[in-house]
């Protein structure tokens, strides 16, 4: 018998509706297509999403636990047995160095898993270890530095739903389907964006590629890598100078603008068009668009966080949208109200850093012990793990548990990730498949994929800008011994005797949960109750939720600091740096053109990199160049190459590609192998992470390593 389903792929954040066709008996799904009465995703789906039964019946894919044999290759383990000799290893490196000793590294696939990281971190506080580390602070650190500096207003920032005007810096949601909240929405993107364009939403794009996105834009400012302090800076100017700010709202509710004023100052228009490769009247006319609008603001996404000086990005993006007033004002009905948040007070007034929760300050929790880091929304830094794990001493890392996630392929610095994960005293990964990482591991634990568990679109709540939400149960069963990842860490701390506590409560070592009874300890006190989501099928509107901006007390003394301590500075230390030639980067100039980050439509990082329609797309991760430059470089398509950084050289085959200025590389990470494997790099890929140093590049508070805007050269391999 067929059975028809609602479920939403989890292979990214977009969580699509879909229906499937199953058949339970046989525990096969036999086909997926987008739910066209969602009324978030509208029936979209991609080409990933497409392949979730490709992705169930892989041959690839784990069918049990896996541990490492006495001849060096992998045994099938039961996945409980596994967990007791894990827990056993575990205590013994507690009893010796200490619970920090313990630590966790979770990569992008558990954050599309509700019950996994609440769980998780839950474990780490109750075996007392901070050594909790994430994606996270290989992504965008930098947007949690700008508001633990500048703070955040209460009622949230204008929605996309109502904007008039959208500057997009660095960001493509078109591929990427994630845009930040008010930004350009990650669902359904193309659809929504012609909706608001009819509506007359002017689009403002800043980034070094003419992208999807960039291509339907008004107005593209195709900016040179890297100079997006520097190109906003420009622009704040103009708007401050020119008066176009909102000066009522920065009366009341924003503070240290002299201060901006002044270190702006330098940044001329002619200067920063020199710099950036804007032409300056295009700086200027996106600035006063920008400021002339009435709704809307300015966003971004992975572009300059990670090229240098992110947090100053970051920082200048806020004020823009601060000092135009791009706030939702008291009485004004929130678009996205969130569904499965806490139900908290929404205020329209300035929540100054010194009053936000602790995960969102730069606070006094335990620093690394590398370059002086500290915790970014209370994680550790990854940029660190690998040398934390490398320095002996006090604190020295001895386990380390990945779920979900694949530090060979995408942490940078490849090499010293190898050497880091090969000295721990014990490696586990839980993975659907064995991975790049996951083959270096003791024990791989085999997790069920997205549609054999039950899960709710936790992640997705913030970006939201309706309110909705989905609850999916699971629509198959995996057929063999697979663990939840919340399960697993549950199971730990049952054998260790450690607690977890939730929102809801603690978990009772004596009791089974089901997952639905742990997502409801995850969502305690959310605007609409768990139950009710689950009771009915398929994505829904909860069109009772209204959550309203309530205004300030009065003689509310707080304010957006557009200046605070380090901003100035770092504004300063941007202009005194030399301007690039372009041609001429790096150390003594001697690298011709910069690498940049950039997503592809078929892949996911690494996953789906063995999808065979994603196969059938391309195997390798080009490097993009302009024609012309591989012309000048007399490089024809397909050709392979060196790529050489300041760090370590990499193969790429060459693609031309006319959206790409010349000078600028463009290629997407989570390529390749292990680097002591032979590889054919047009079969699958290069590894991008192994150009970049943690030690050289890098911001000095969260580490965050030179991701993009990265000096290379090319040249034939040598043999
Ligand atoms: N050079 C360079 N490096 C980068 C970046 C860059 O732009 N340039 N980008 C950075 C960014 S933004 C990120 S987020 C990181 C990504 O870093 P990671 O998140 O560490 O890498 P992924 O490739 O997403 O790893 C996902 C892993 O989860 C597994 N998986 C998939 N589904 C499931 C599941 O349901 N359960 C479990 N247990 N496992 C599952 C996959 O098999 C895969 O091994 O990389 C960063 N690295
Ligand atoms: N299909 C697909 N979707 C994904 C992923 C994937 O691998 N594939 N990865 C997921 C992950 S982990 C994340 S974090 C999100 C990221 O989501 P996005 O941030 O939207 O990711 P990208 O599409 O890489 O867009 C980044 C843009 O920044 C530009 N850029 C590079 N350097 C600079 C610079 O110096 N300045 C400026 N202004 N722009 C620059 C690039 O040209 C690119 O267009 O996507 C997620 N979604
Ligand atoms: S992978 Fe594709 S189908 Fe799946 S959620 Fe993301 S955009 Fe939607
Ligand atoms: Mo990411």
């Amino acid at each position: 018998m067929i059975e028809t389903r609602k479920s939403y792929c989890r292979i990214c954040q977009a969580f699509c509706a879909v229906e499937v066709d199953v058949d339970p008996e046989a525990g096969r799904l036999l086909a997926v297509r987008g739910d066209a009465s969602d009324p978030m995703t509208g029936g979209y789906t991609c080409v990933k999403g497409r392949q979730l039964p490709d992705q169930l019946a892989d041959p690839a894919r784990l069918r049990g636990s896996l541990r490492r044999a006495p001849d060096g290759g992998f045994e099938p383990i039961a996945s409980e047995r596994a967990m007791d000799e894990i827990s056993e290893r575990l205590r013994e490196i507690v009893a010796a160095h200490g619970p920090r000793a313990v630590a966790s590294y979770s990569g992008t696939c558990a954050y599309f898993n509700a019950a996994t990281l609440p769980v998780l971190k839950a474990w780490h506080r109750g075996l007392g270890s901070p050594s909790y580390y994430t994606s996270l602070t290989i992504d965008q650190p930098a947007k949690i530095v700008a508001v633990a500096r500048q703070g955040v207003w209460g009622a949230g920032t204008h929605s996309f739903a109502s904007a008039d005007v959208a500057l997009v810096i660095g960001n493509n949601p078109i591929v990427s389907q994630l845009a930040p909240p008010s930004g350009v929405t990650g669902f359904d993107t193309v659809r929504r964006l012609n909706q608001a364009k009819r509506r007359g939403l002017t689009l403002i794009c800043v980034d070094p590629r003419r992208t999807e996105l960039a291509r339907r834009a008004d107005l593209h400012l195709q900016i040179r890598p890297g100079e997006d302090p520097t190109l906003l800076a420009g622009m704040l100017r103009v708007i401050l100078s020119e008066g176009l700010h909102d000066a009522a709202f920065c009366a009341e509710h924003v503070t240290g603008l002299e201060a901006l004023r002044e270190a702006l100052e330098d940044f001329e228009p002619e200067y920063v068009a020199e710099r950036s490769g804007v032409p300056a009247a295009q700086m200027i006319e996106a600035a006063r668009r920008f400021a002339g609008a009435s709704r809307g603001c300015a966003t971004s996404g992975t572009g300059p966080d990670m090229a240098p000086h992110p947090n100053l990005s970051e920082h200048l993006i806020m004020t823009l949208n601060s000092v135009c007033g791009r706030v939702n004002r008291a009485g004004e009905k929130l678009d996205a109200p969130g569904v499965l948040s806490p139900a908290v007070p929404r205020p329209a007034m300035a929540v100054p850093p010194a009053l936000l929760p602790p995960h969102l300050s730069l606070g006094d929790g335990p620093r690394s012990r590398v370059r002086g880091l500290r915790q970014i929304f209370e994680e550790m830094p990854t940029p660190a793990l690998a040398d934390e794990i490398l320095l002996g001493g006090e604190g020295q890392l001895r386990a380390l548990l990945v779920t979900a996630g694949n530090p060979i392929l995408a942490w940078p610095d490849q090499r010293k990730t190898l050497r880091a994960l090969q000295s721990l005293d014990l490696l586990v990964c839980l993975d659907v498949s064995l991975s790049a990482t996951a083959r270096h591991a003791d024990y791989v634990v085999a997790a069920p994929l997205p549609l054999e568990r039950d899960d709710v679109t936790l992640f997705s709540d913030i970006f939201y800008e309706m309110p909705y939400a989905h609850y999916a149960p699971a629509v198959l069963a995996p057929g063999f011994d697979a663990v939840e990842e919340w399960a697993f860490f549950a199971g730990l701390a049952r054998r260790m005797g450690t607690p977890i506590e939730l929102p809801g409560g603690a978990l009772d070592p004596e009791r089974r949960y089901t997952t639905f009874e742990v997502l409801e300890l995850v969502t305690h006190g959310s605007r609409v109750p768990l139950e009710r989501v689950r009771a009915r099928e398929g994505g829904q509107l909860f069109e009772d939720v209204e959550v309203v901006a309530e205004p300030a007390p009065p003689g509310n003394p707080f304010r957006l600091d557009v200046a605070p301590q380090g901003i100035p500075e770092e504004l300063r230390a941007v202009r005194a740096e030399p301007v690039r030639r372009p041609g001429h980067y790096g150390e003594n100039g001697r690298f011709s053109h910069l690498l940049i980050c950039r997503r592809l439509r078929h892949v996911m990082n690494s996953v789906g990199q063995g999808f065979p329609q994603s196969r059938a797309v391309g195997t390798t991760n080009s490097a993009y160049l302009n024609p012309a430059d591989l012309e000048r470089l007399g490089l024809a398509p397909g050709e392979v190459v060196e790529i050489e950084s300041e760090h370590d050289a990499i193969p790429a085959v060459v693609e031309p590609a006319d959206d790409i200025q010349p000078g600028v590389v463009s290629m997407a990470h989570g390529f390749g192998t292990s680097p002591e494997l032979e590889a054919d790099v047009a079969e699958v890929g290069a590894n991008t992470g192994r150009l970049v140093s943690t030690e050289t590049h890098y911001d000095p508070l969260t580490g965050m390593v030179r991701q993009s805007a990265i000096p290379v050269r090319l040249r034939r391999p040598s043999s």
